[in-house]
């Protein structure tokens, strides 16, 4: 007989007065700590209960008592006759029918854990089901009359043991109150229990201090103030209010105090217009003064000639000082209308401050905080793009908080037409980010979230949701009217008291504040605000100019474009290092057959000054730059090897798949080289880059596409930030983005990069656009990118087929002395030129030949090798000799409503009047280019032809 056996044949052998005893000393004996015996004093375990109890006739009498009607009973004697009873039966029987019971308890603790939010009280504008058919006692083939049963508790948060109504409560408790969590699709356990410990012992509701609620109900009071008082003084502006959502103001506080205490330094947020403003004001404490001006409307003109941007879409930054007075950098990110857009750049900018502060392995001390809209969180790819983004080498940031303020509204669209998902939040489980659901109108258990969800953060460096379920006041903006569309929901915003009034009054209720108490927070934030528009009232302009702009690291540099300044030549001994470097295998390395070869060749090249290509040029740029100190970042599809297999940046150990870098291997102390193979987005991963690129004036950063034509997916990156930023904000970026380029006959993907559309966006010398021939025109293109003093993005129609092309290729002493030339003249000047044709890009080499084929010595070809900015006179210089040619010529290989030609039309029509500017080119056409190479054969021929030979009309 083990011990089992004996206590129970025990206690069936001397009931009932020994089976008291056993199971007294056994419930003291097997309880942990924590476990709370019966309040009942009659069942505490004293000698002296023990002989009382011990009295047969009484327990006798209580069990018959129970037998008829187990809720005559306390929940005491329930339980213990609950336990006597089970005791009583045989053996082997008990054993079996307790284990199933206890696996159908388990079942029902799993289910609580995994769909408790289904019930959870979480609409402040819903009715919220009581019970789901899911959640029953029945589905587990429990009944009510086991109640009072004592179960394991397995690691449910408190005793180890309890009964069945115990287990119930805290698991509704805990999972169906005003917080509903999702968490059982993470597959990492330590992961689960981590959190189960964080919610259950505390019931997800841990108690919360009467300063702590004060402060809750005063920032709720800041939140609802300053709409109102915005809404009074300046009727019908847009604002994008708050409202209905005001518990966002506690929760981001709540956030930056948390960070603090677990040694944050510094916050980058992105968030869209939604109470934006109320934000800027109570979060970052942009001063009041600031906004009333914007809301004025009393903006100076920028010196700097910037259109600038309606008031929600501005960036800000300040310093925060949390209550136990750490200073924490916060900084909002200036963002378009385009939703969801910002969430890459908030990332790559975080991932930039995280490097400068020297966080890149823990990745706690700057964090990324992203807020939402539901509508837009279901609905934009960029999201999910985003969400992939965050454990990626070279992208992580250590897992990122995102806040959704689910109104359940988007302008006119509710949830059922808004998405095919339960919640707006389900996207977040590709990455098994934990969710938590709470009731907007529950201020404590908000904060409760954001605190836990971003202690989750910081231990497993994860993405993590909290999705604050709310309603929106007013319409899509304060002169929308809601009611055209949603007139029940609006019915009944328009009767909610505000979630201020609802925590004030129950902090009264509670006695947790009194009356004087939350007046004074009131009137305090009143009189601030009063100030602050009757100064605005007296007071000047508002320098659209932040302050921000060009302050820091940004003060270096310069707000003037100037062609000409920067000499970029590499002395030969710097260029021999980098090639030893890239050229050099390392010991015991086993570096692919066909890799390896090249190298000789390579070294050769610049050990003998002879030619260098486009790859080489490449690698010499970068390792040139890089024993400068100044870092260099890679990032595109397949960027290490190169799509065209032409970079190979890294070497793979064939035997061990060991990476080695060679460029990070030239001499102790030089700049890092990083490149990374991104995932196959274009518009998250280039939003990183972009972003990644505010933070660092000083690193080459570049993206690449796989081929030019794939960065229209990435199109409201380049047209809301990489064309307009400095326009608009102010931000400045030295990003580089090279995109394939070039009519290879390889259909009409894969052919253009749609120059014209960088053309377009062309103005205000916001960007650079490039279409180069020559491998040193690259090497100086990149070295001027980050040694000018003078910062914007460069677009650069990067080679395909040039990467291999026997004309393509530079002199080493051209990447010894000079610098980059906008406009390349030709280096067989015709002296009687017949026709000056122009043109750009890989077209050159097709003209130069046609003309060497044909022993053509009166046609000039001069390359335009910068679009933008165009350098005029440089231009003017170079086709001076020309002028006196009859014919001019724009030829260019993509297709007539494309390429270079209606950038270039007017400038040739100004610099040219005299003449008659003939286009040889493709035909327009819907589509870059045709699917049959052998018709693209044919097109290219034509028009060499039509560009060199003598014209017959
Ligand atoms: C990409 C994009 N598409 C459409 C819009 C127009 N728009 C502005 S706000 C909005 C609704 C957004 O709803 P939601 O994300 O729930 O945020 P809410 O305004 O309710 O806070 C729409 C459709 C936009 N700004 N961006």
């Amino acid at each position: 007989m083990n011990d089992d056996d004996e206590r129970r044949w025990k206690c069936h052998n001397h009931p009932p007065r020994y089976a008291l005893t056993v199971l007294r000393f056994e419930t003291n004996q097997e309880h942990p700590e924590g476990f709370e015996l019966p309040s009942d004093p009659s069942l505490h375990a004293t000698p002296e209960s023990i002989a009382l109890l011990a009295s047969s006739d009484y327990v006798e009498q209580m069990y018959d008592q129970w037998q008829r009607d187990p809720s005559s009973l306390s929940e005491e004697w329930r339980l213990f006759f609950a336990g006597f009873d089970l005791a009583a039966r045989p053996t082997g029987a008990i054993a079996s029918e307790r284990a199933a019971d206890q696996s159908k308890v388990a079942s029902l603790i799993f289910a609580y854990r995994n769909l408790g939010h289904l019930i959870a009280d979480l609409d402040p504008l819903g009715d919220n089901l009581e019970s789901h058919p899911l959640l029953e006692l029945e589905t587990f083939g429990l009944f009510e009359e086991q109640l009072d049963e004592i179960f394991d508790t397995g690691h449910l948060g408190g005793p180890r043991q309890a009964s069945l109504r115990e287990i119930l409560a805290l698991l509704k408790d805990t999972y169906c109150r005003t917080v509903g969590v999702e968490y059982l699709h993470i597959q990492d356990m330590a992961v689960r229990r981590w959190l189960q410990q964080e919610m259950e012992p505390v019931r997800n509701r841990p108690t919360i201090s009467r300063e702590k609620k004060h402060r809750i109900l005063g920032q709720l009071i800041d939140a609802e103030l300053f709409e109102s008082f915005t809404q009074s003084r300046y009727q019908g502006q847009k604002r994008f209010s708050l409202e209905g959502a005001e518990s966002l103001i506690p929760a981001l506080h709540q956030f930056i105090e948390t960070a603090a205490e677990t040694g944050a330094e510094e916050v980058v947020m992105g968030m869209a217009h939604r109470g934006r403003l109320n934000v800027l004001a109570n979060i970052l404490r942009k001063p009041y003064t600031m906004i009333f001006n914007e809301f004025e409307d009393n903006i100076r003109p920028d010196p700097y000639g910037g259109d600038g941007d309606v008031k929600y879409h501005r960036g800000f930054s300040s310093d925060y000082t949390s209550s136990s007075g750490a200073e924490i950098h916060i900084s909002l990110t200036a963002n378009p209308s385009h939703l969801e857009a910002v969430d890459p750049v908030v990332e790559g900018r975080t991932r930039a401050k995280q490097r400068r502060h020297g966080d890149t392995g823990e990745r706690t001390k700057v964090l990324p905080l992203l807020i939402h809209g539901d509508a837009a969180f279901a609905g934009q790819g960029l999201v999910a793009e985003t969400f992939n983004l965050s454990q990626l080498k070279g992208y992580s940031t250590g897992g990122t908080v995102h806040i959704v303020v689910n109104n359940q509204i988007g302008f006119t669209t509710l949830p059922g037409e808004a998405r095919s998902t339960r919640y707006p939040t389900d996207v977040g489980k590709m990455v098994e980010a934990p969710i938590f659901h709470v009731n907007g109108d529950d201020p404590e258990a908000v904060v409760h979230v954001v605190d836990l969800a971003l202690r989750f953060r910081q231990t497993f460096k994860r993405d993590v949701v909290v999705d604050m379920v709310c309603y929106r006041r007013h319409g899509h903006n304060e002169g929308d009217e809601p009611a055209f569309t949603q007139p029940l929901m609006y019915q009944k915003i328009q009767n909610r008291p505000s979630t201020r009034a609802i925590y004030q009054l129950q902090l009264e209720g509670a006695h947790d504040i009194t009356l004087e108490e939350s007046e004074r927070l009131t009137n305090s934030l009143q009189g601030r605000l009063l100030d602050a528009f009757e100064s605005v009232k007296e007071a000047c302009l508002l320098d659209e100019n932040d302050g921000h702009a060009f302050s820091g690291i940004w003060a270096e540099f310069n707000h003037e474009h100037c062609f000409d300044c920067t000499e970029t030549g590499v002395p030969y001994e710097e260029l021999l290092k980098v090639a030893k470097a890239v050229t050099s295998i390392p010991e015991g390395f086993n570096l692919n057959r066909k890799v390896g070869r090249r190298l000789p060749s390579q070294m050769e090249a610049v050990e003998g000054r002879g030619l260098v290509d486009w790859a080489l040029s490449e690698l010499l740029a970068f390792g040139s730059l890089l024993v400068e100190g100044i870092p260099v970042r890679l990032s595109g599809q397949d960027s290490m090897r190169g799509t065209f297999s032409q970079r190979h940046a890294a070497w793979f150990d064939t035997k061990s798949q060991e990476i080695f870098i060679p460029l990070n291997h030239i001499e102790p102390g030089q700049a890092r080289f990083c490149a990374y193979n991104s995932m196959l987005s274009e518009a998250a991963v280039l939003g990183f880059d972009y972003g990644y690129s505010l933070v660092e004036p000083n690193m080459l950063v570049m993206w690449e596409a796989q081929f030019g034509d794939f960065a229209n997916g990435a199109q409201v990156i380049i047209d809301q930030f990489i064309a307009a930023a400095y326009d608009k904000w102010h931000r400045v970026s030295g990003l580089v983005m090279l995109l394939p380029h070039g009519y290879e006959g390889q259909g009409p993907e894969h052919s253009s990069a749609y120059l014209e559309r960088y053309l377009m966006a062309c103005a205000e010398n916001n960007m650079q656009v490039c279409n180069l021939t020559t491998p040193a025109q690259l090497f100086h293109a990149l070295r001027r990118q980050i040694i000018a003093d003078f910062r914007r993005p460069l677009i650069i129609m990067a080679p395909k087929s040039l990467l291999r092309h026997k004309r393509a290729v530079s002199p080493l002493k051209d990447l010894i002395v000079g610098r980059f030339q906008e406009i390349l003249e030709d280096p067989l000047a015709p002296d009687k030129p017949r026709r000056l044709v122009l043109c750009s890009g890989k077209v050159y080499y097709d003209l130069e030949a046609g003309r060497e084929e044909r022993g053509i010595n009166d046609v000039a070809i001069v390359r335009v090798e910068q679009f933008y900015p165009f350098h005029t006179e440089l231009f003017e210089r170079v086709v001076k000799p020309y002028r006196g040619a009859a014919e001019v010529v724009w030829a260019q290989e993509e297709t007539r409503n494309r390429g270079g030609w209606s950038f270039m039309m007017p400038r040739l029509i100004e610099l040219f009047p005299d003449r008659l500017v003939k286009y040889v080119g493709r035909e327009p056409s819907a589509s870059p280019a045709t699917g049959s190479s052998s018709i693209h054969r044919e097109q290219q021929a034509e028009l060499v032809r039509e560009a060199l030979e003598v014209w017959s009309d």
